[in-house]
């Protein structure tokens, strides 16, 4: 038995194929183990406090406010079918340069506390704030 392992890849694996399967791999699991942690991280190793991740998709960032500590690494992953960047709108202070479909670039946050606006350069409408504190 391995209900443990089924359900982890499951919890990864979203092709329909394994839809019934996963479905009836969770029931089995919510049964037999009550205390299983619905964590939505699961899967991915803890971010550090210095580091932080932020997705591009549907033409959208994720999270569109990113809150990170001054000088915090910031890995930008993009998880679209078009190339995207994110680039602050004032200073030019941080750029991740264009980041191509379902690869991952990153910048350093700046040093200085505030709310720093960016955008993606290519697409001007995909907005977001980095909160630097
Ligand atoms: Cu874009």
């Amino acid at each position: 038995m391995s209900l443990t392992r089924s359900r982890h890849i499951c919890h990864r694996t979203r092709a329909a194929a394994v839809g019934a399967a996963c479905a009836l791999v969770a029931i089995v699991g919510a049964t037999g183990s009550s205390a299983a942690p619905l964590s939505p991280s699961a899967g991915t190793s803890a971010v550090t406090v210095e580091s932080v991740e932020v997705h591009i998709k549907d033409f959208k960032f994720v999270p569109a406010e990113v809150k990170v500590p001054a000088g915090a690494k910031v890995t930008v992953v993009n998880d679209d079918s078009a190339p995207h960047t994110l680039t602050a709108t004032e200073g030019q202070a941080f750029d991740t340069g264009t980041i191509e479909s379902g690869k991952s670039g990153s910048f350093t946050a700046p040093s200085k506390p505030g709310s720093y606006a960016f955008i993606c350069s290519i697409h001007p409408q995909m907005k977001g704030t980095l909160v630097v504190s």
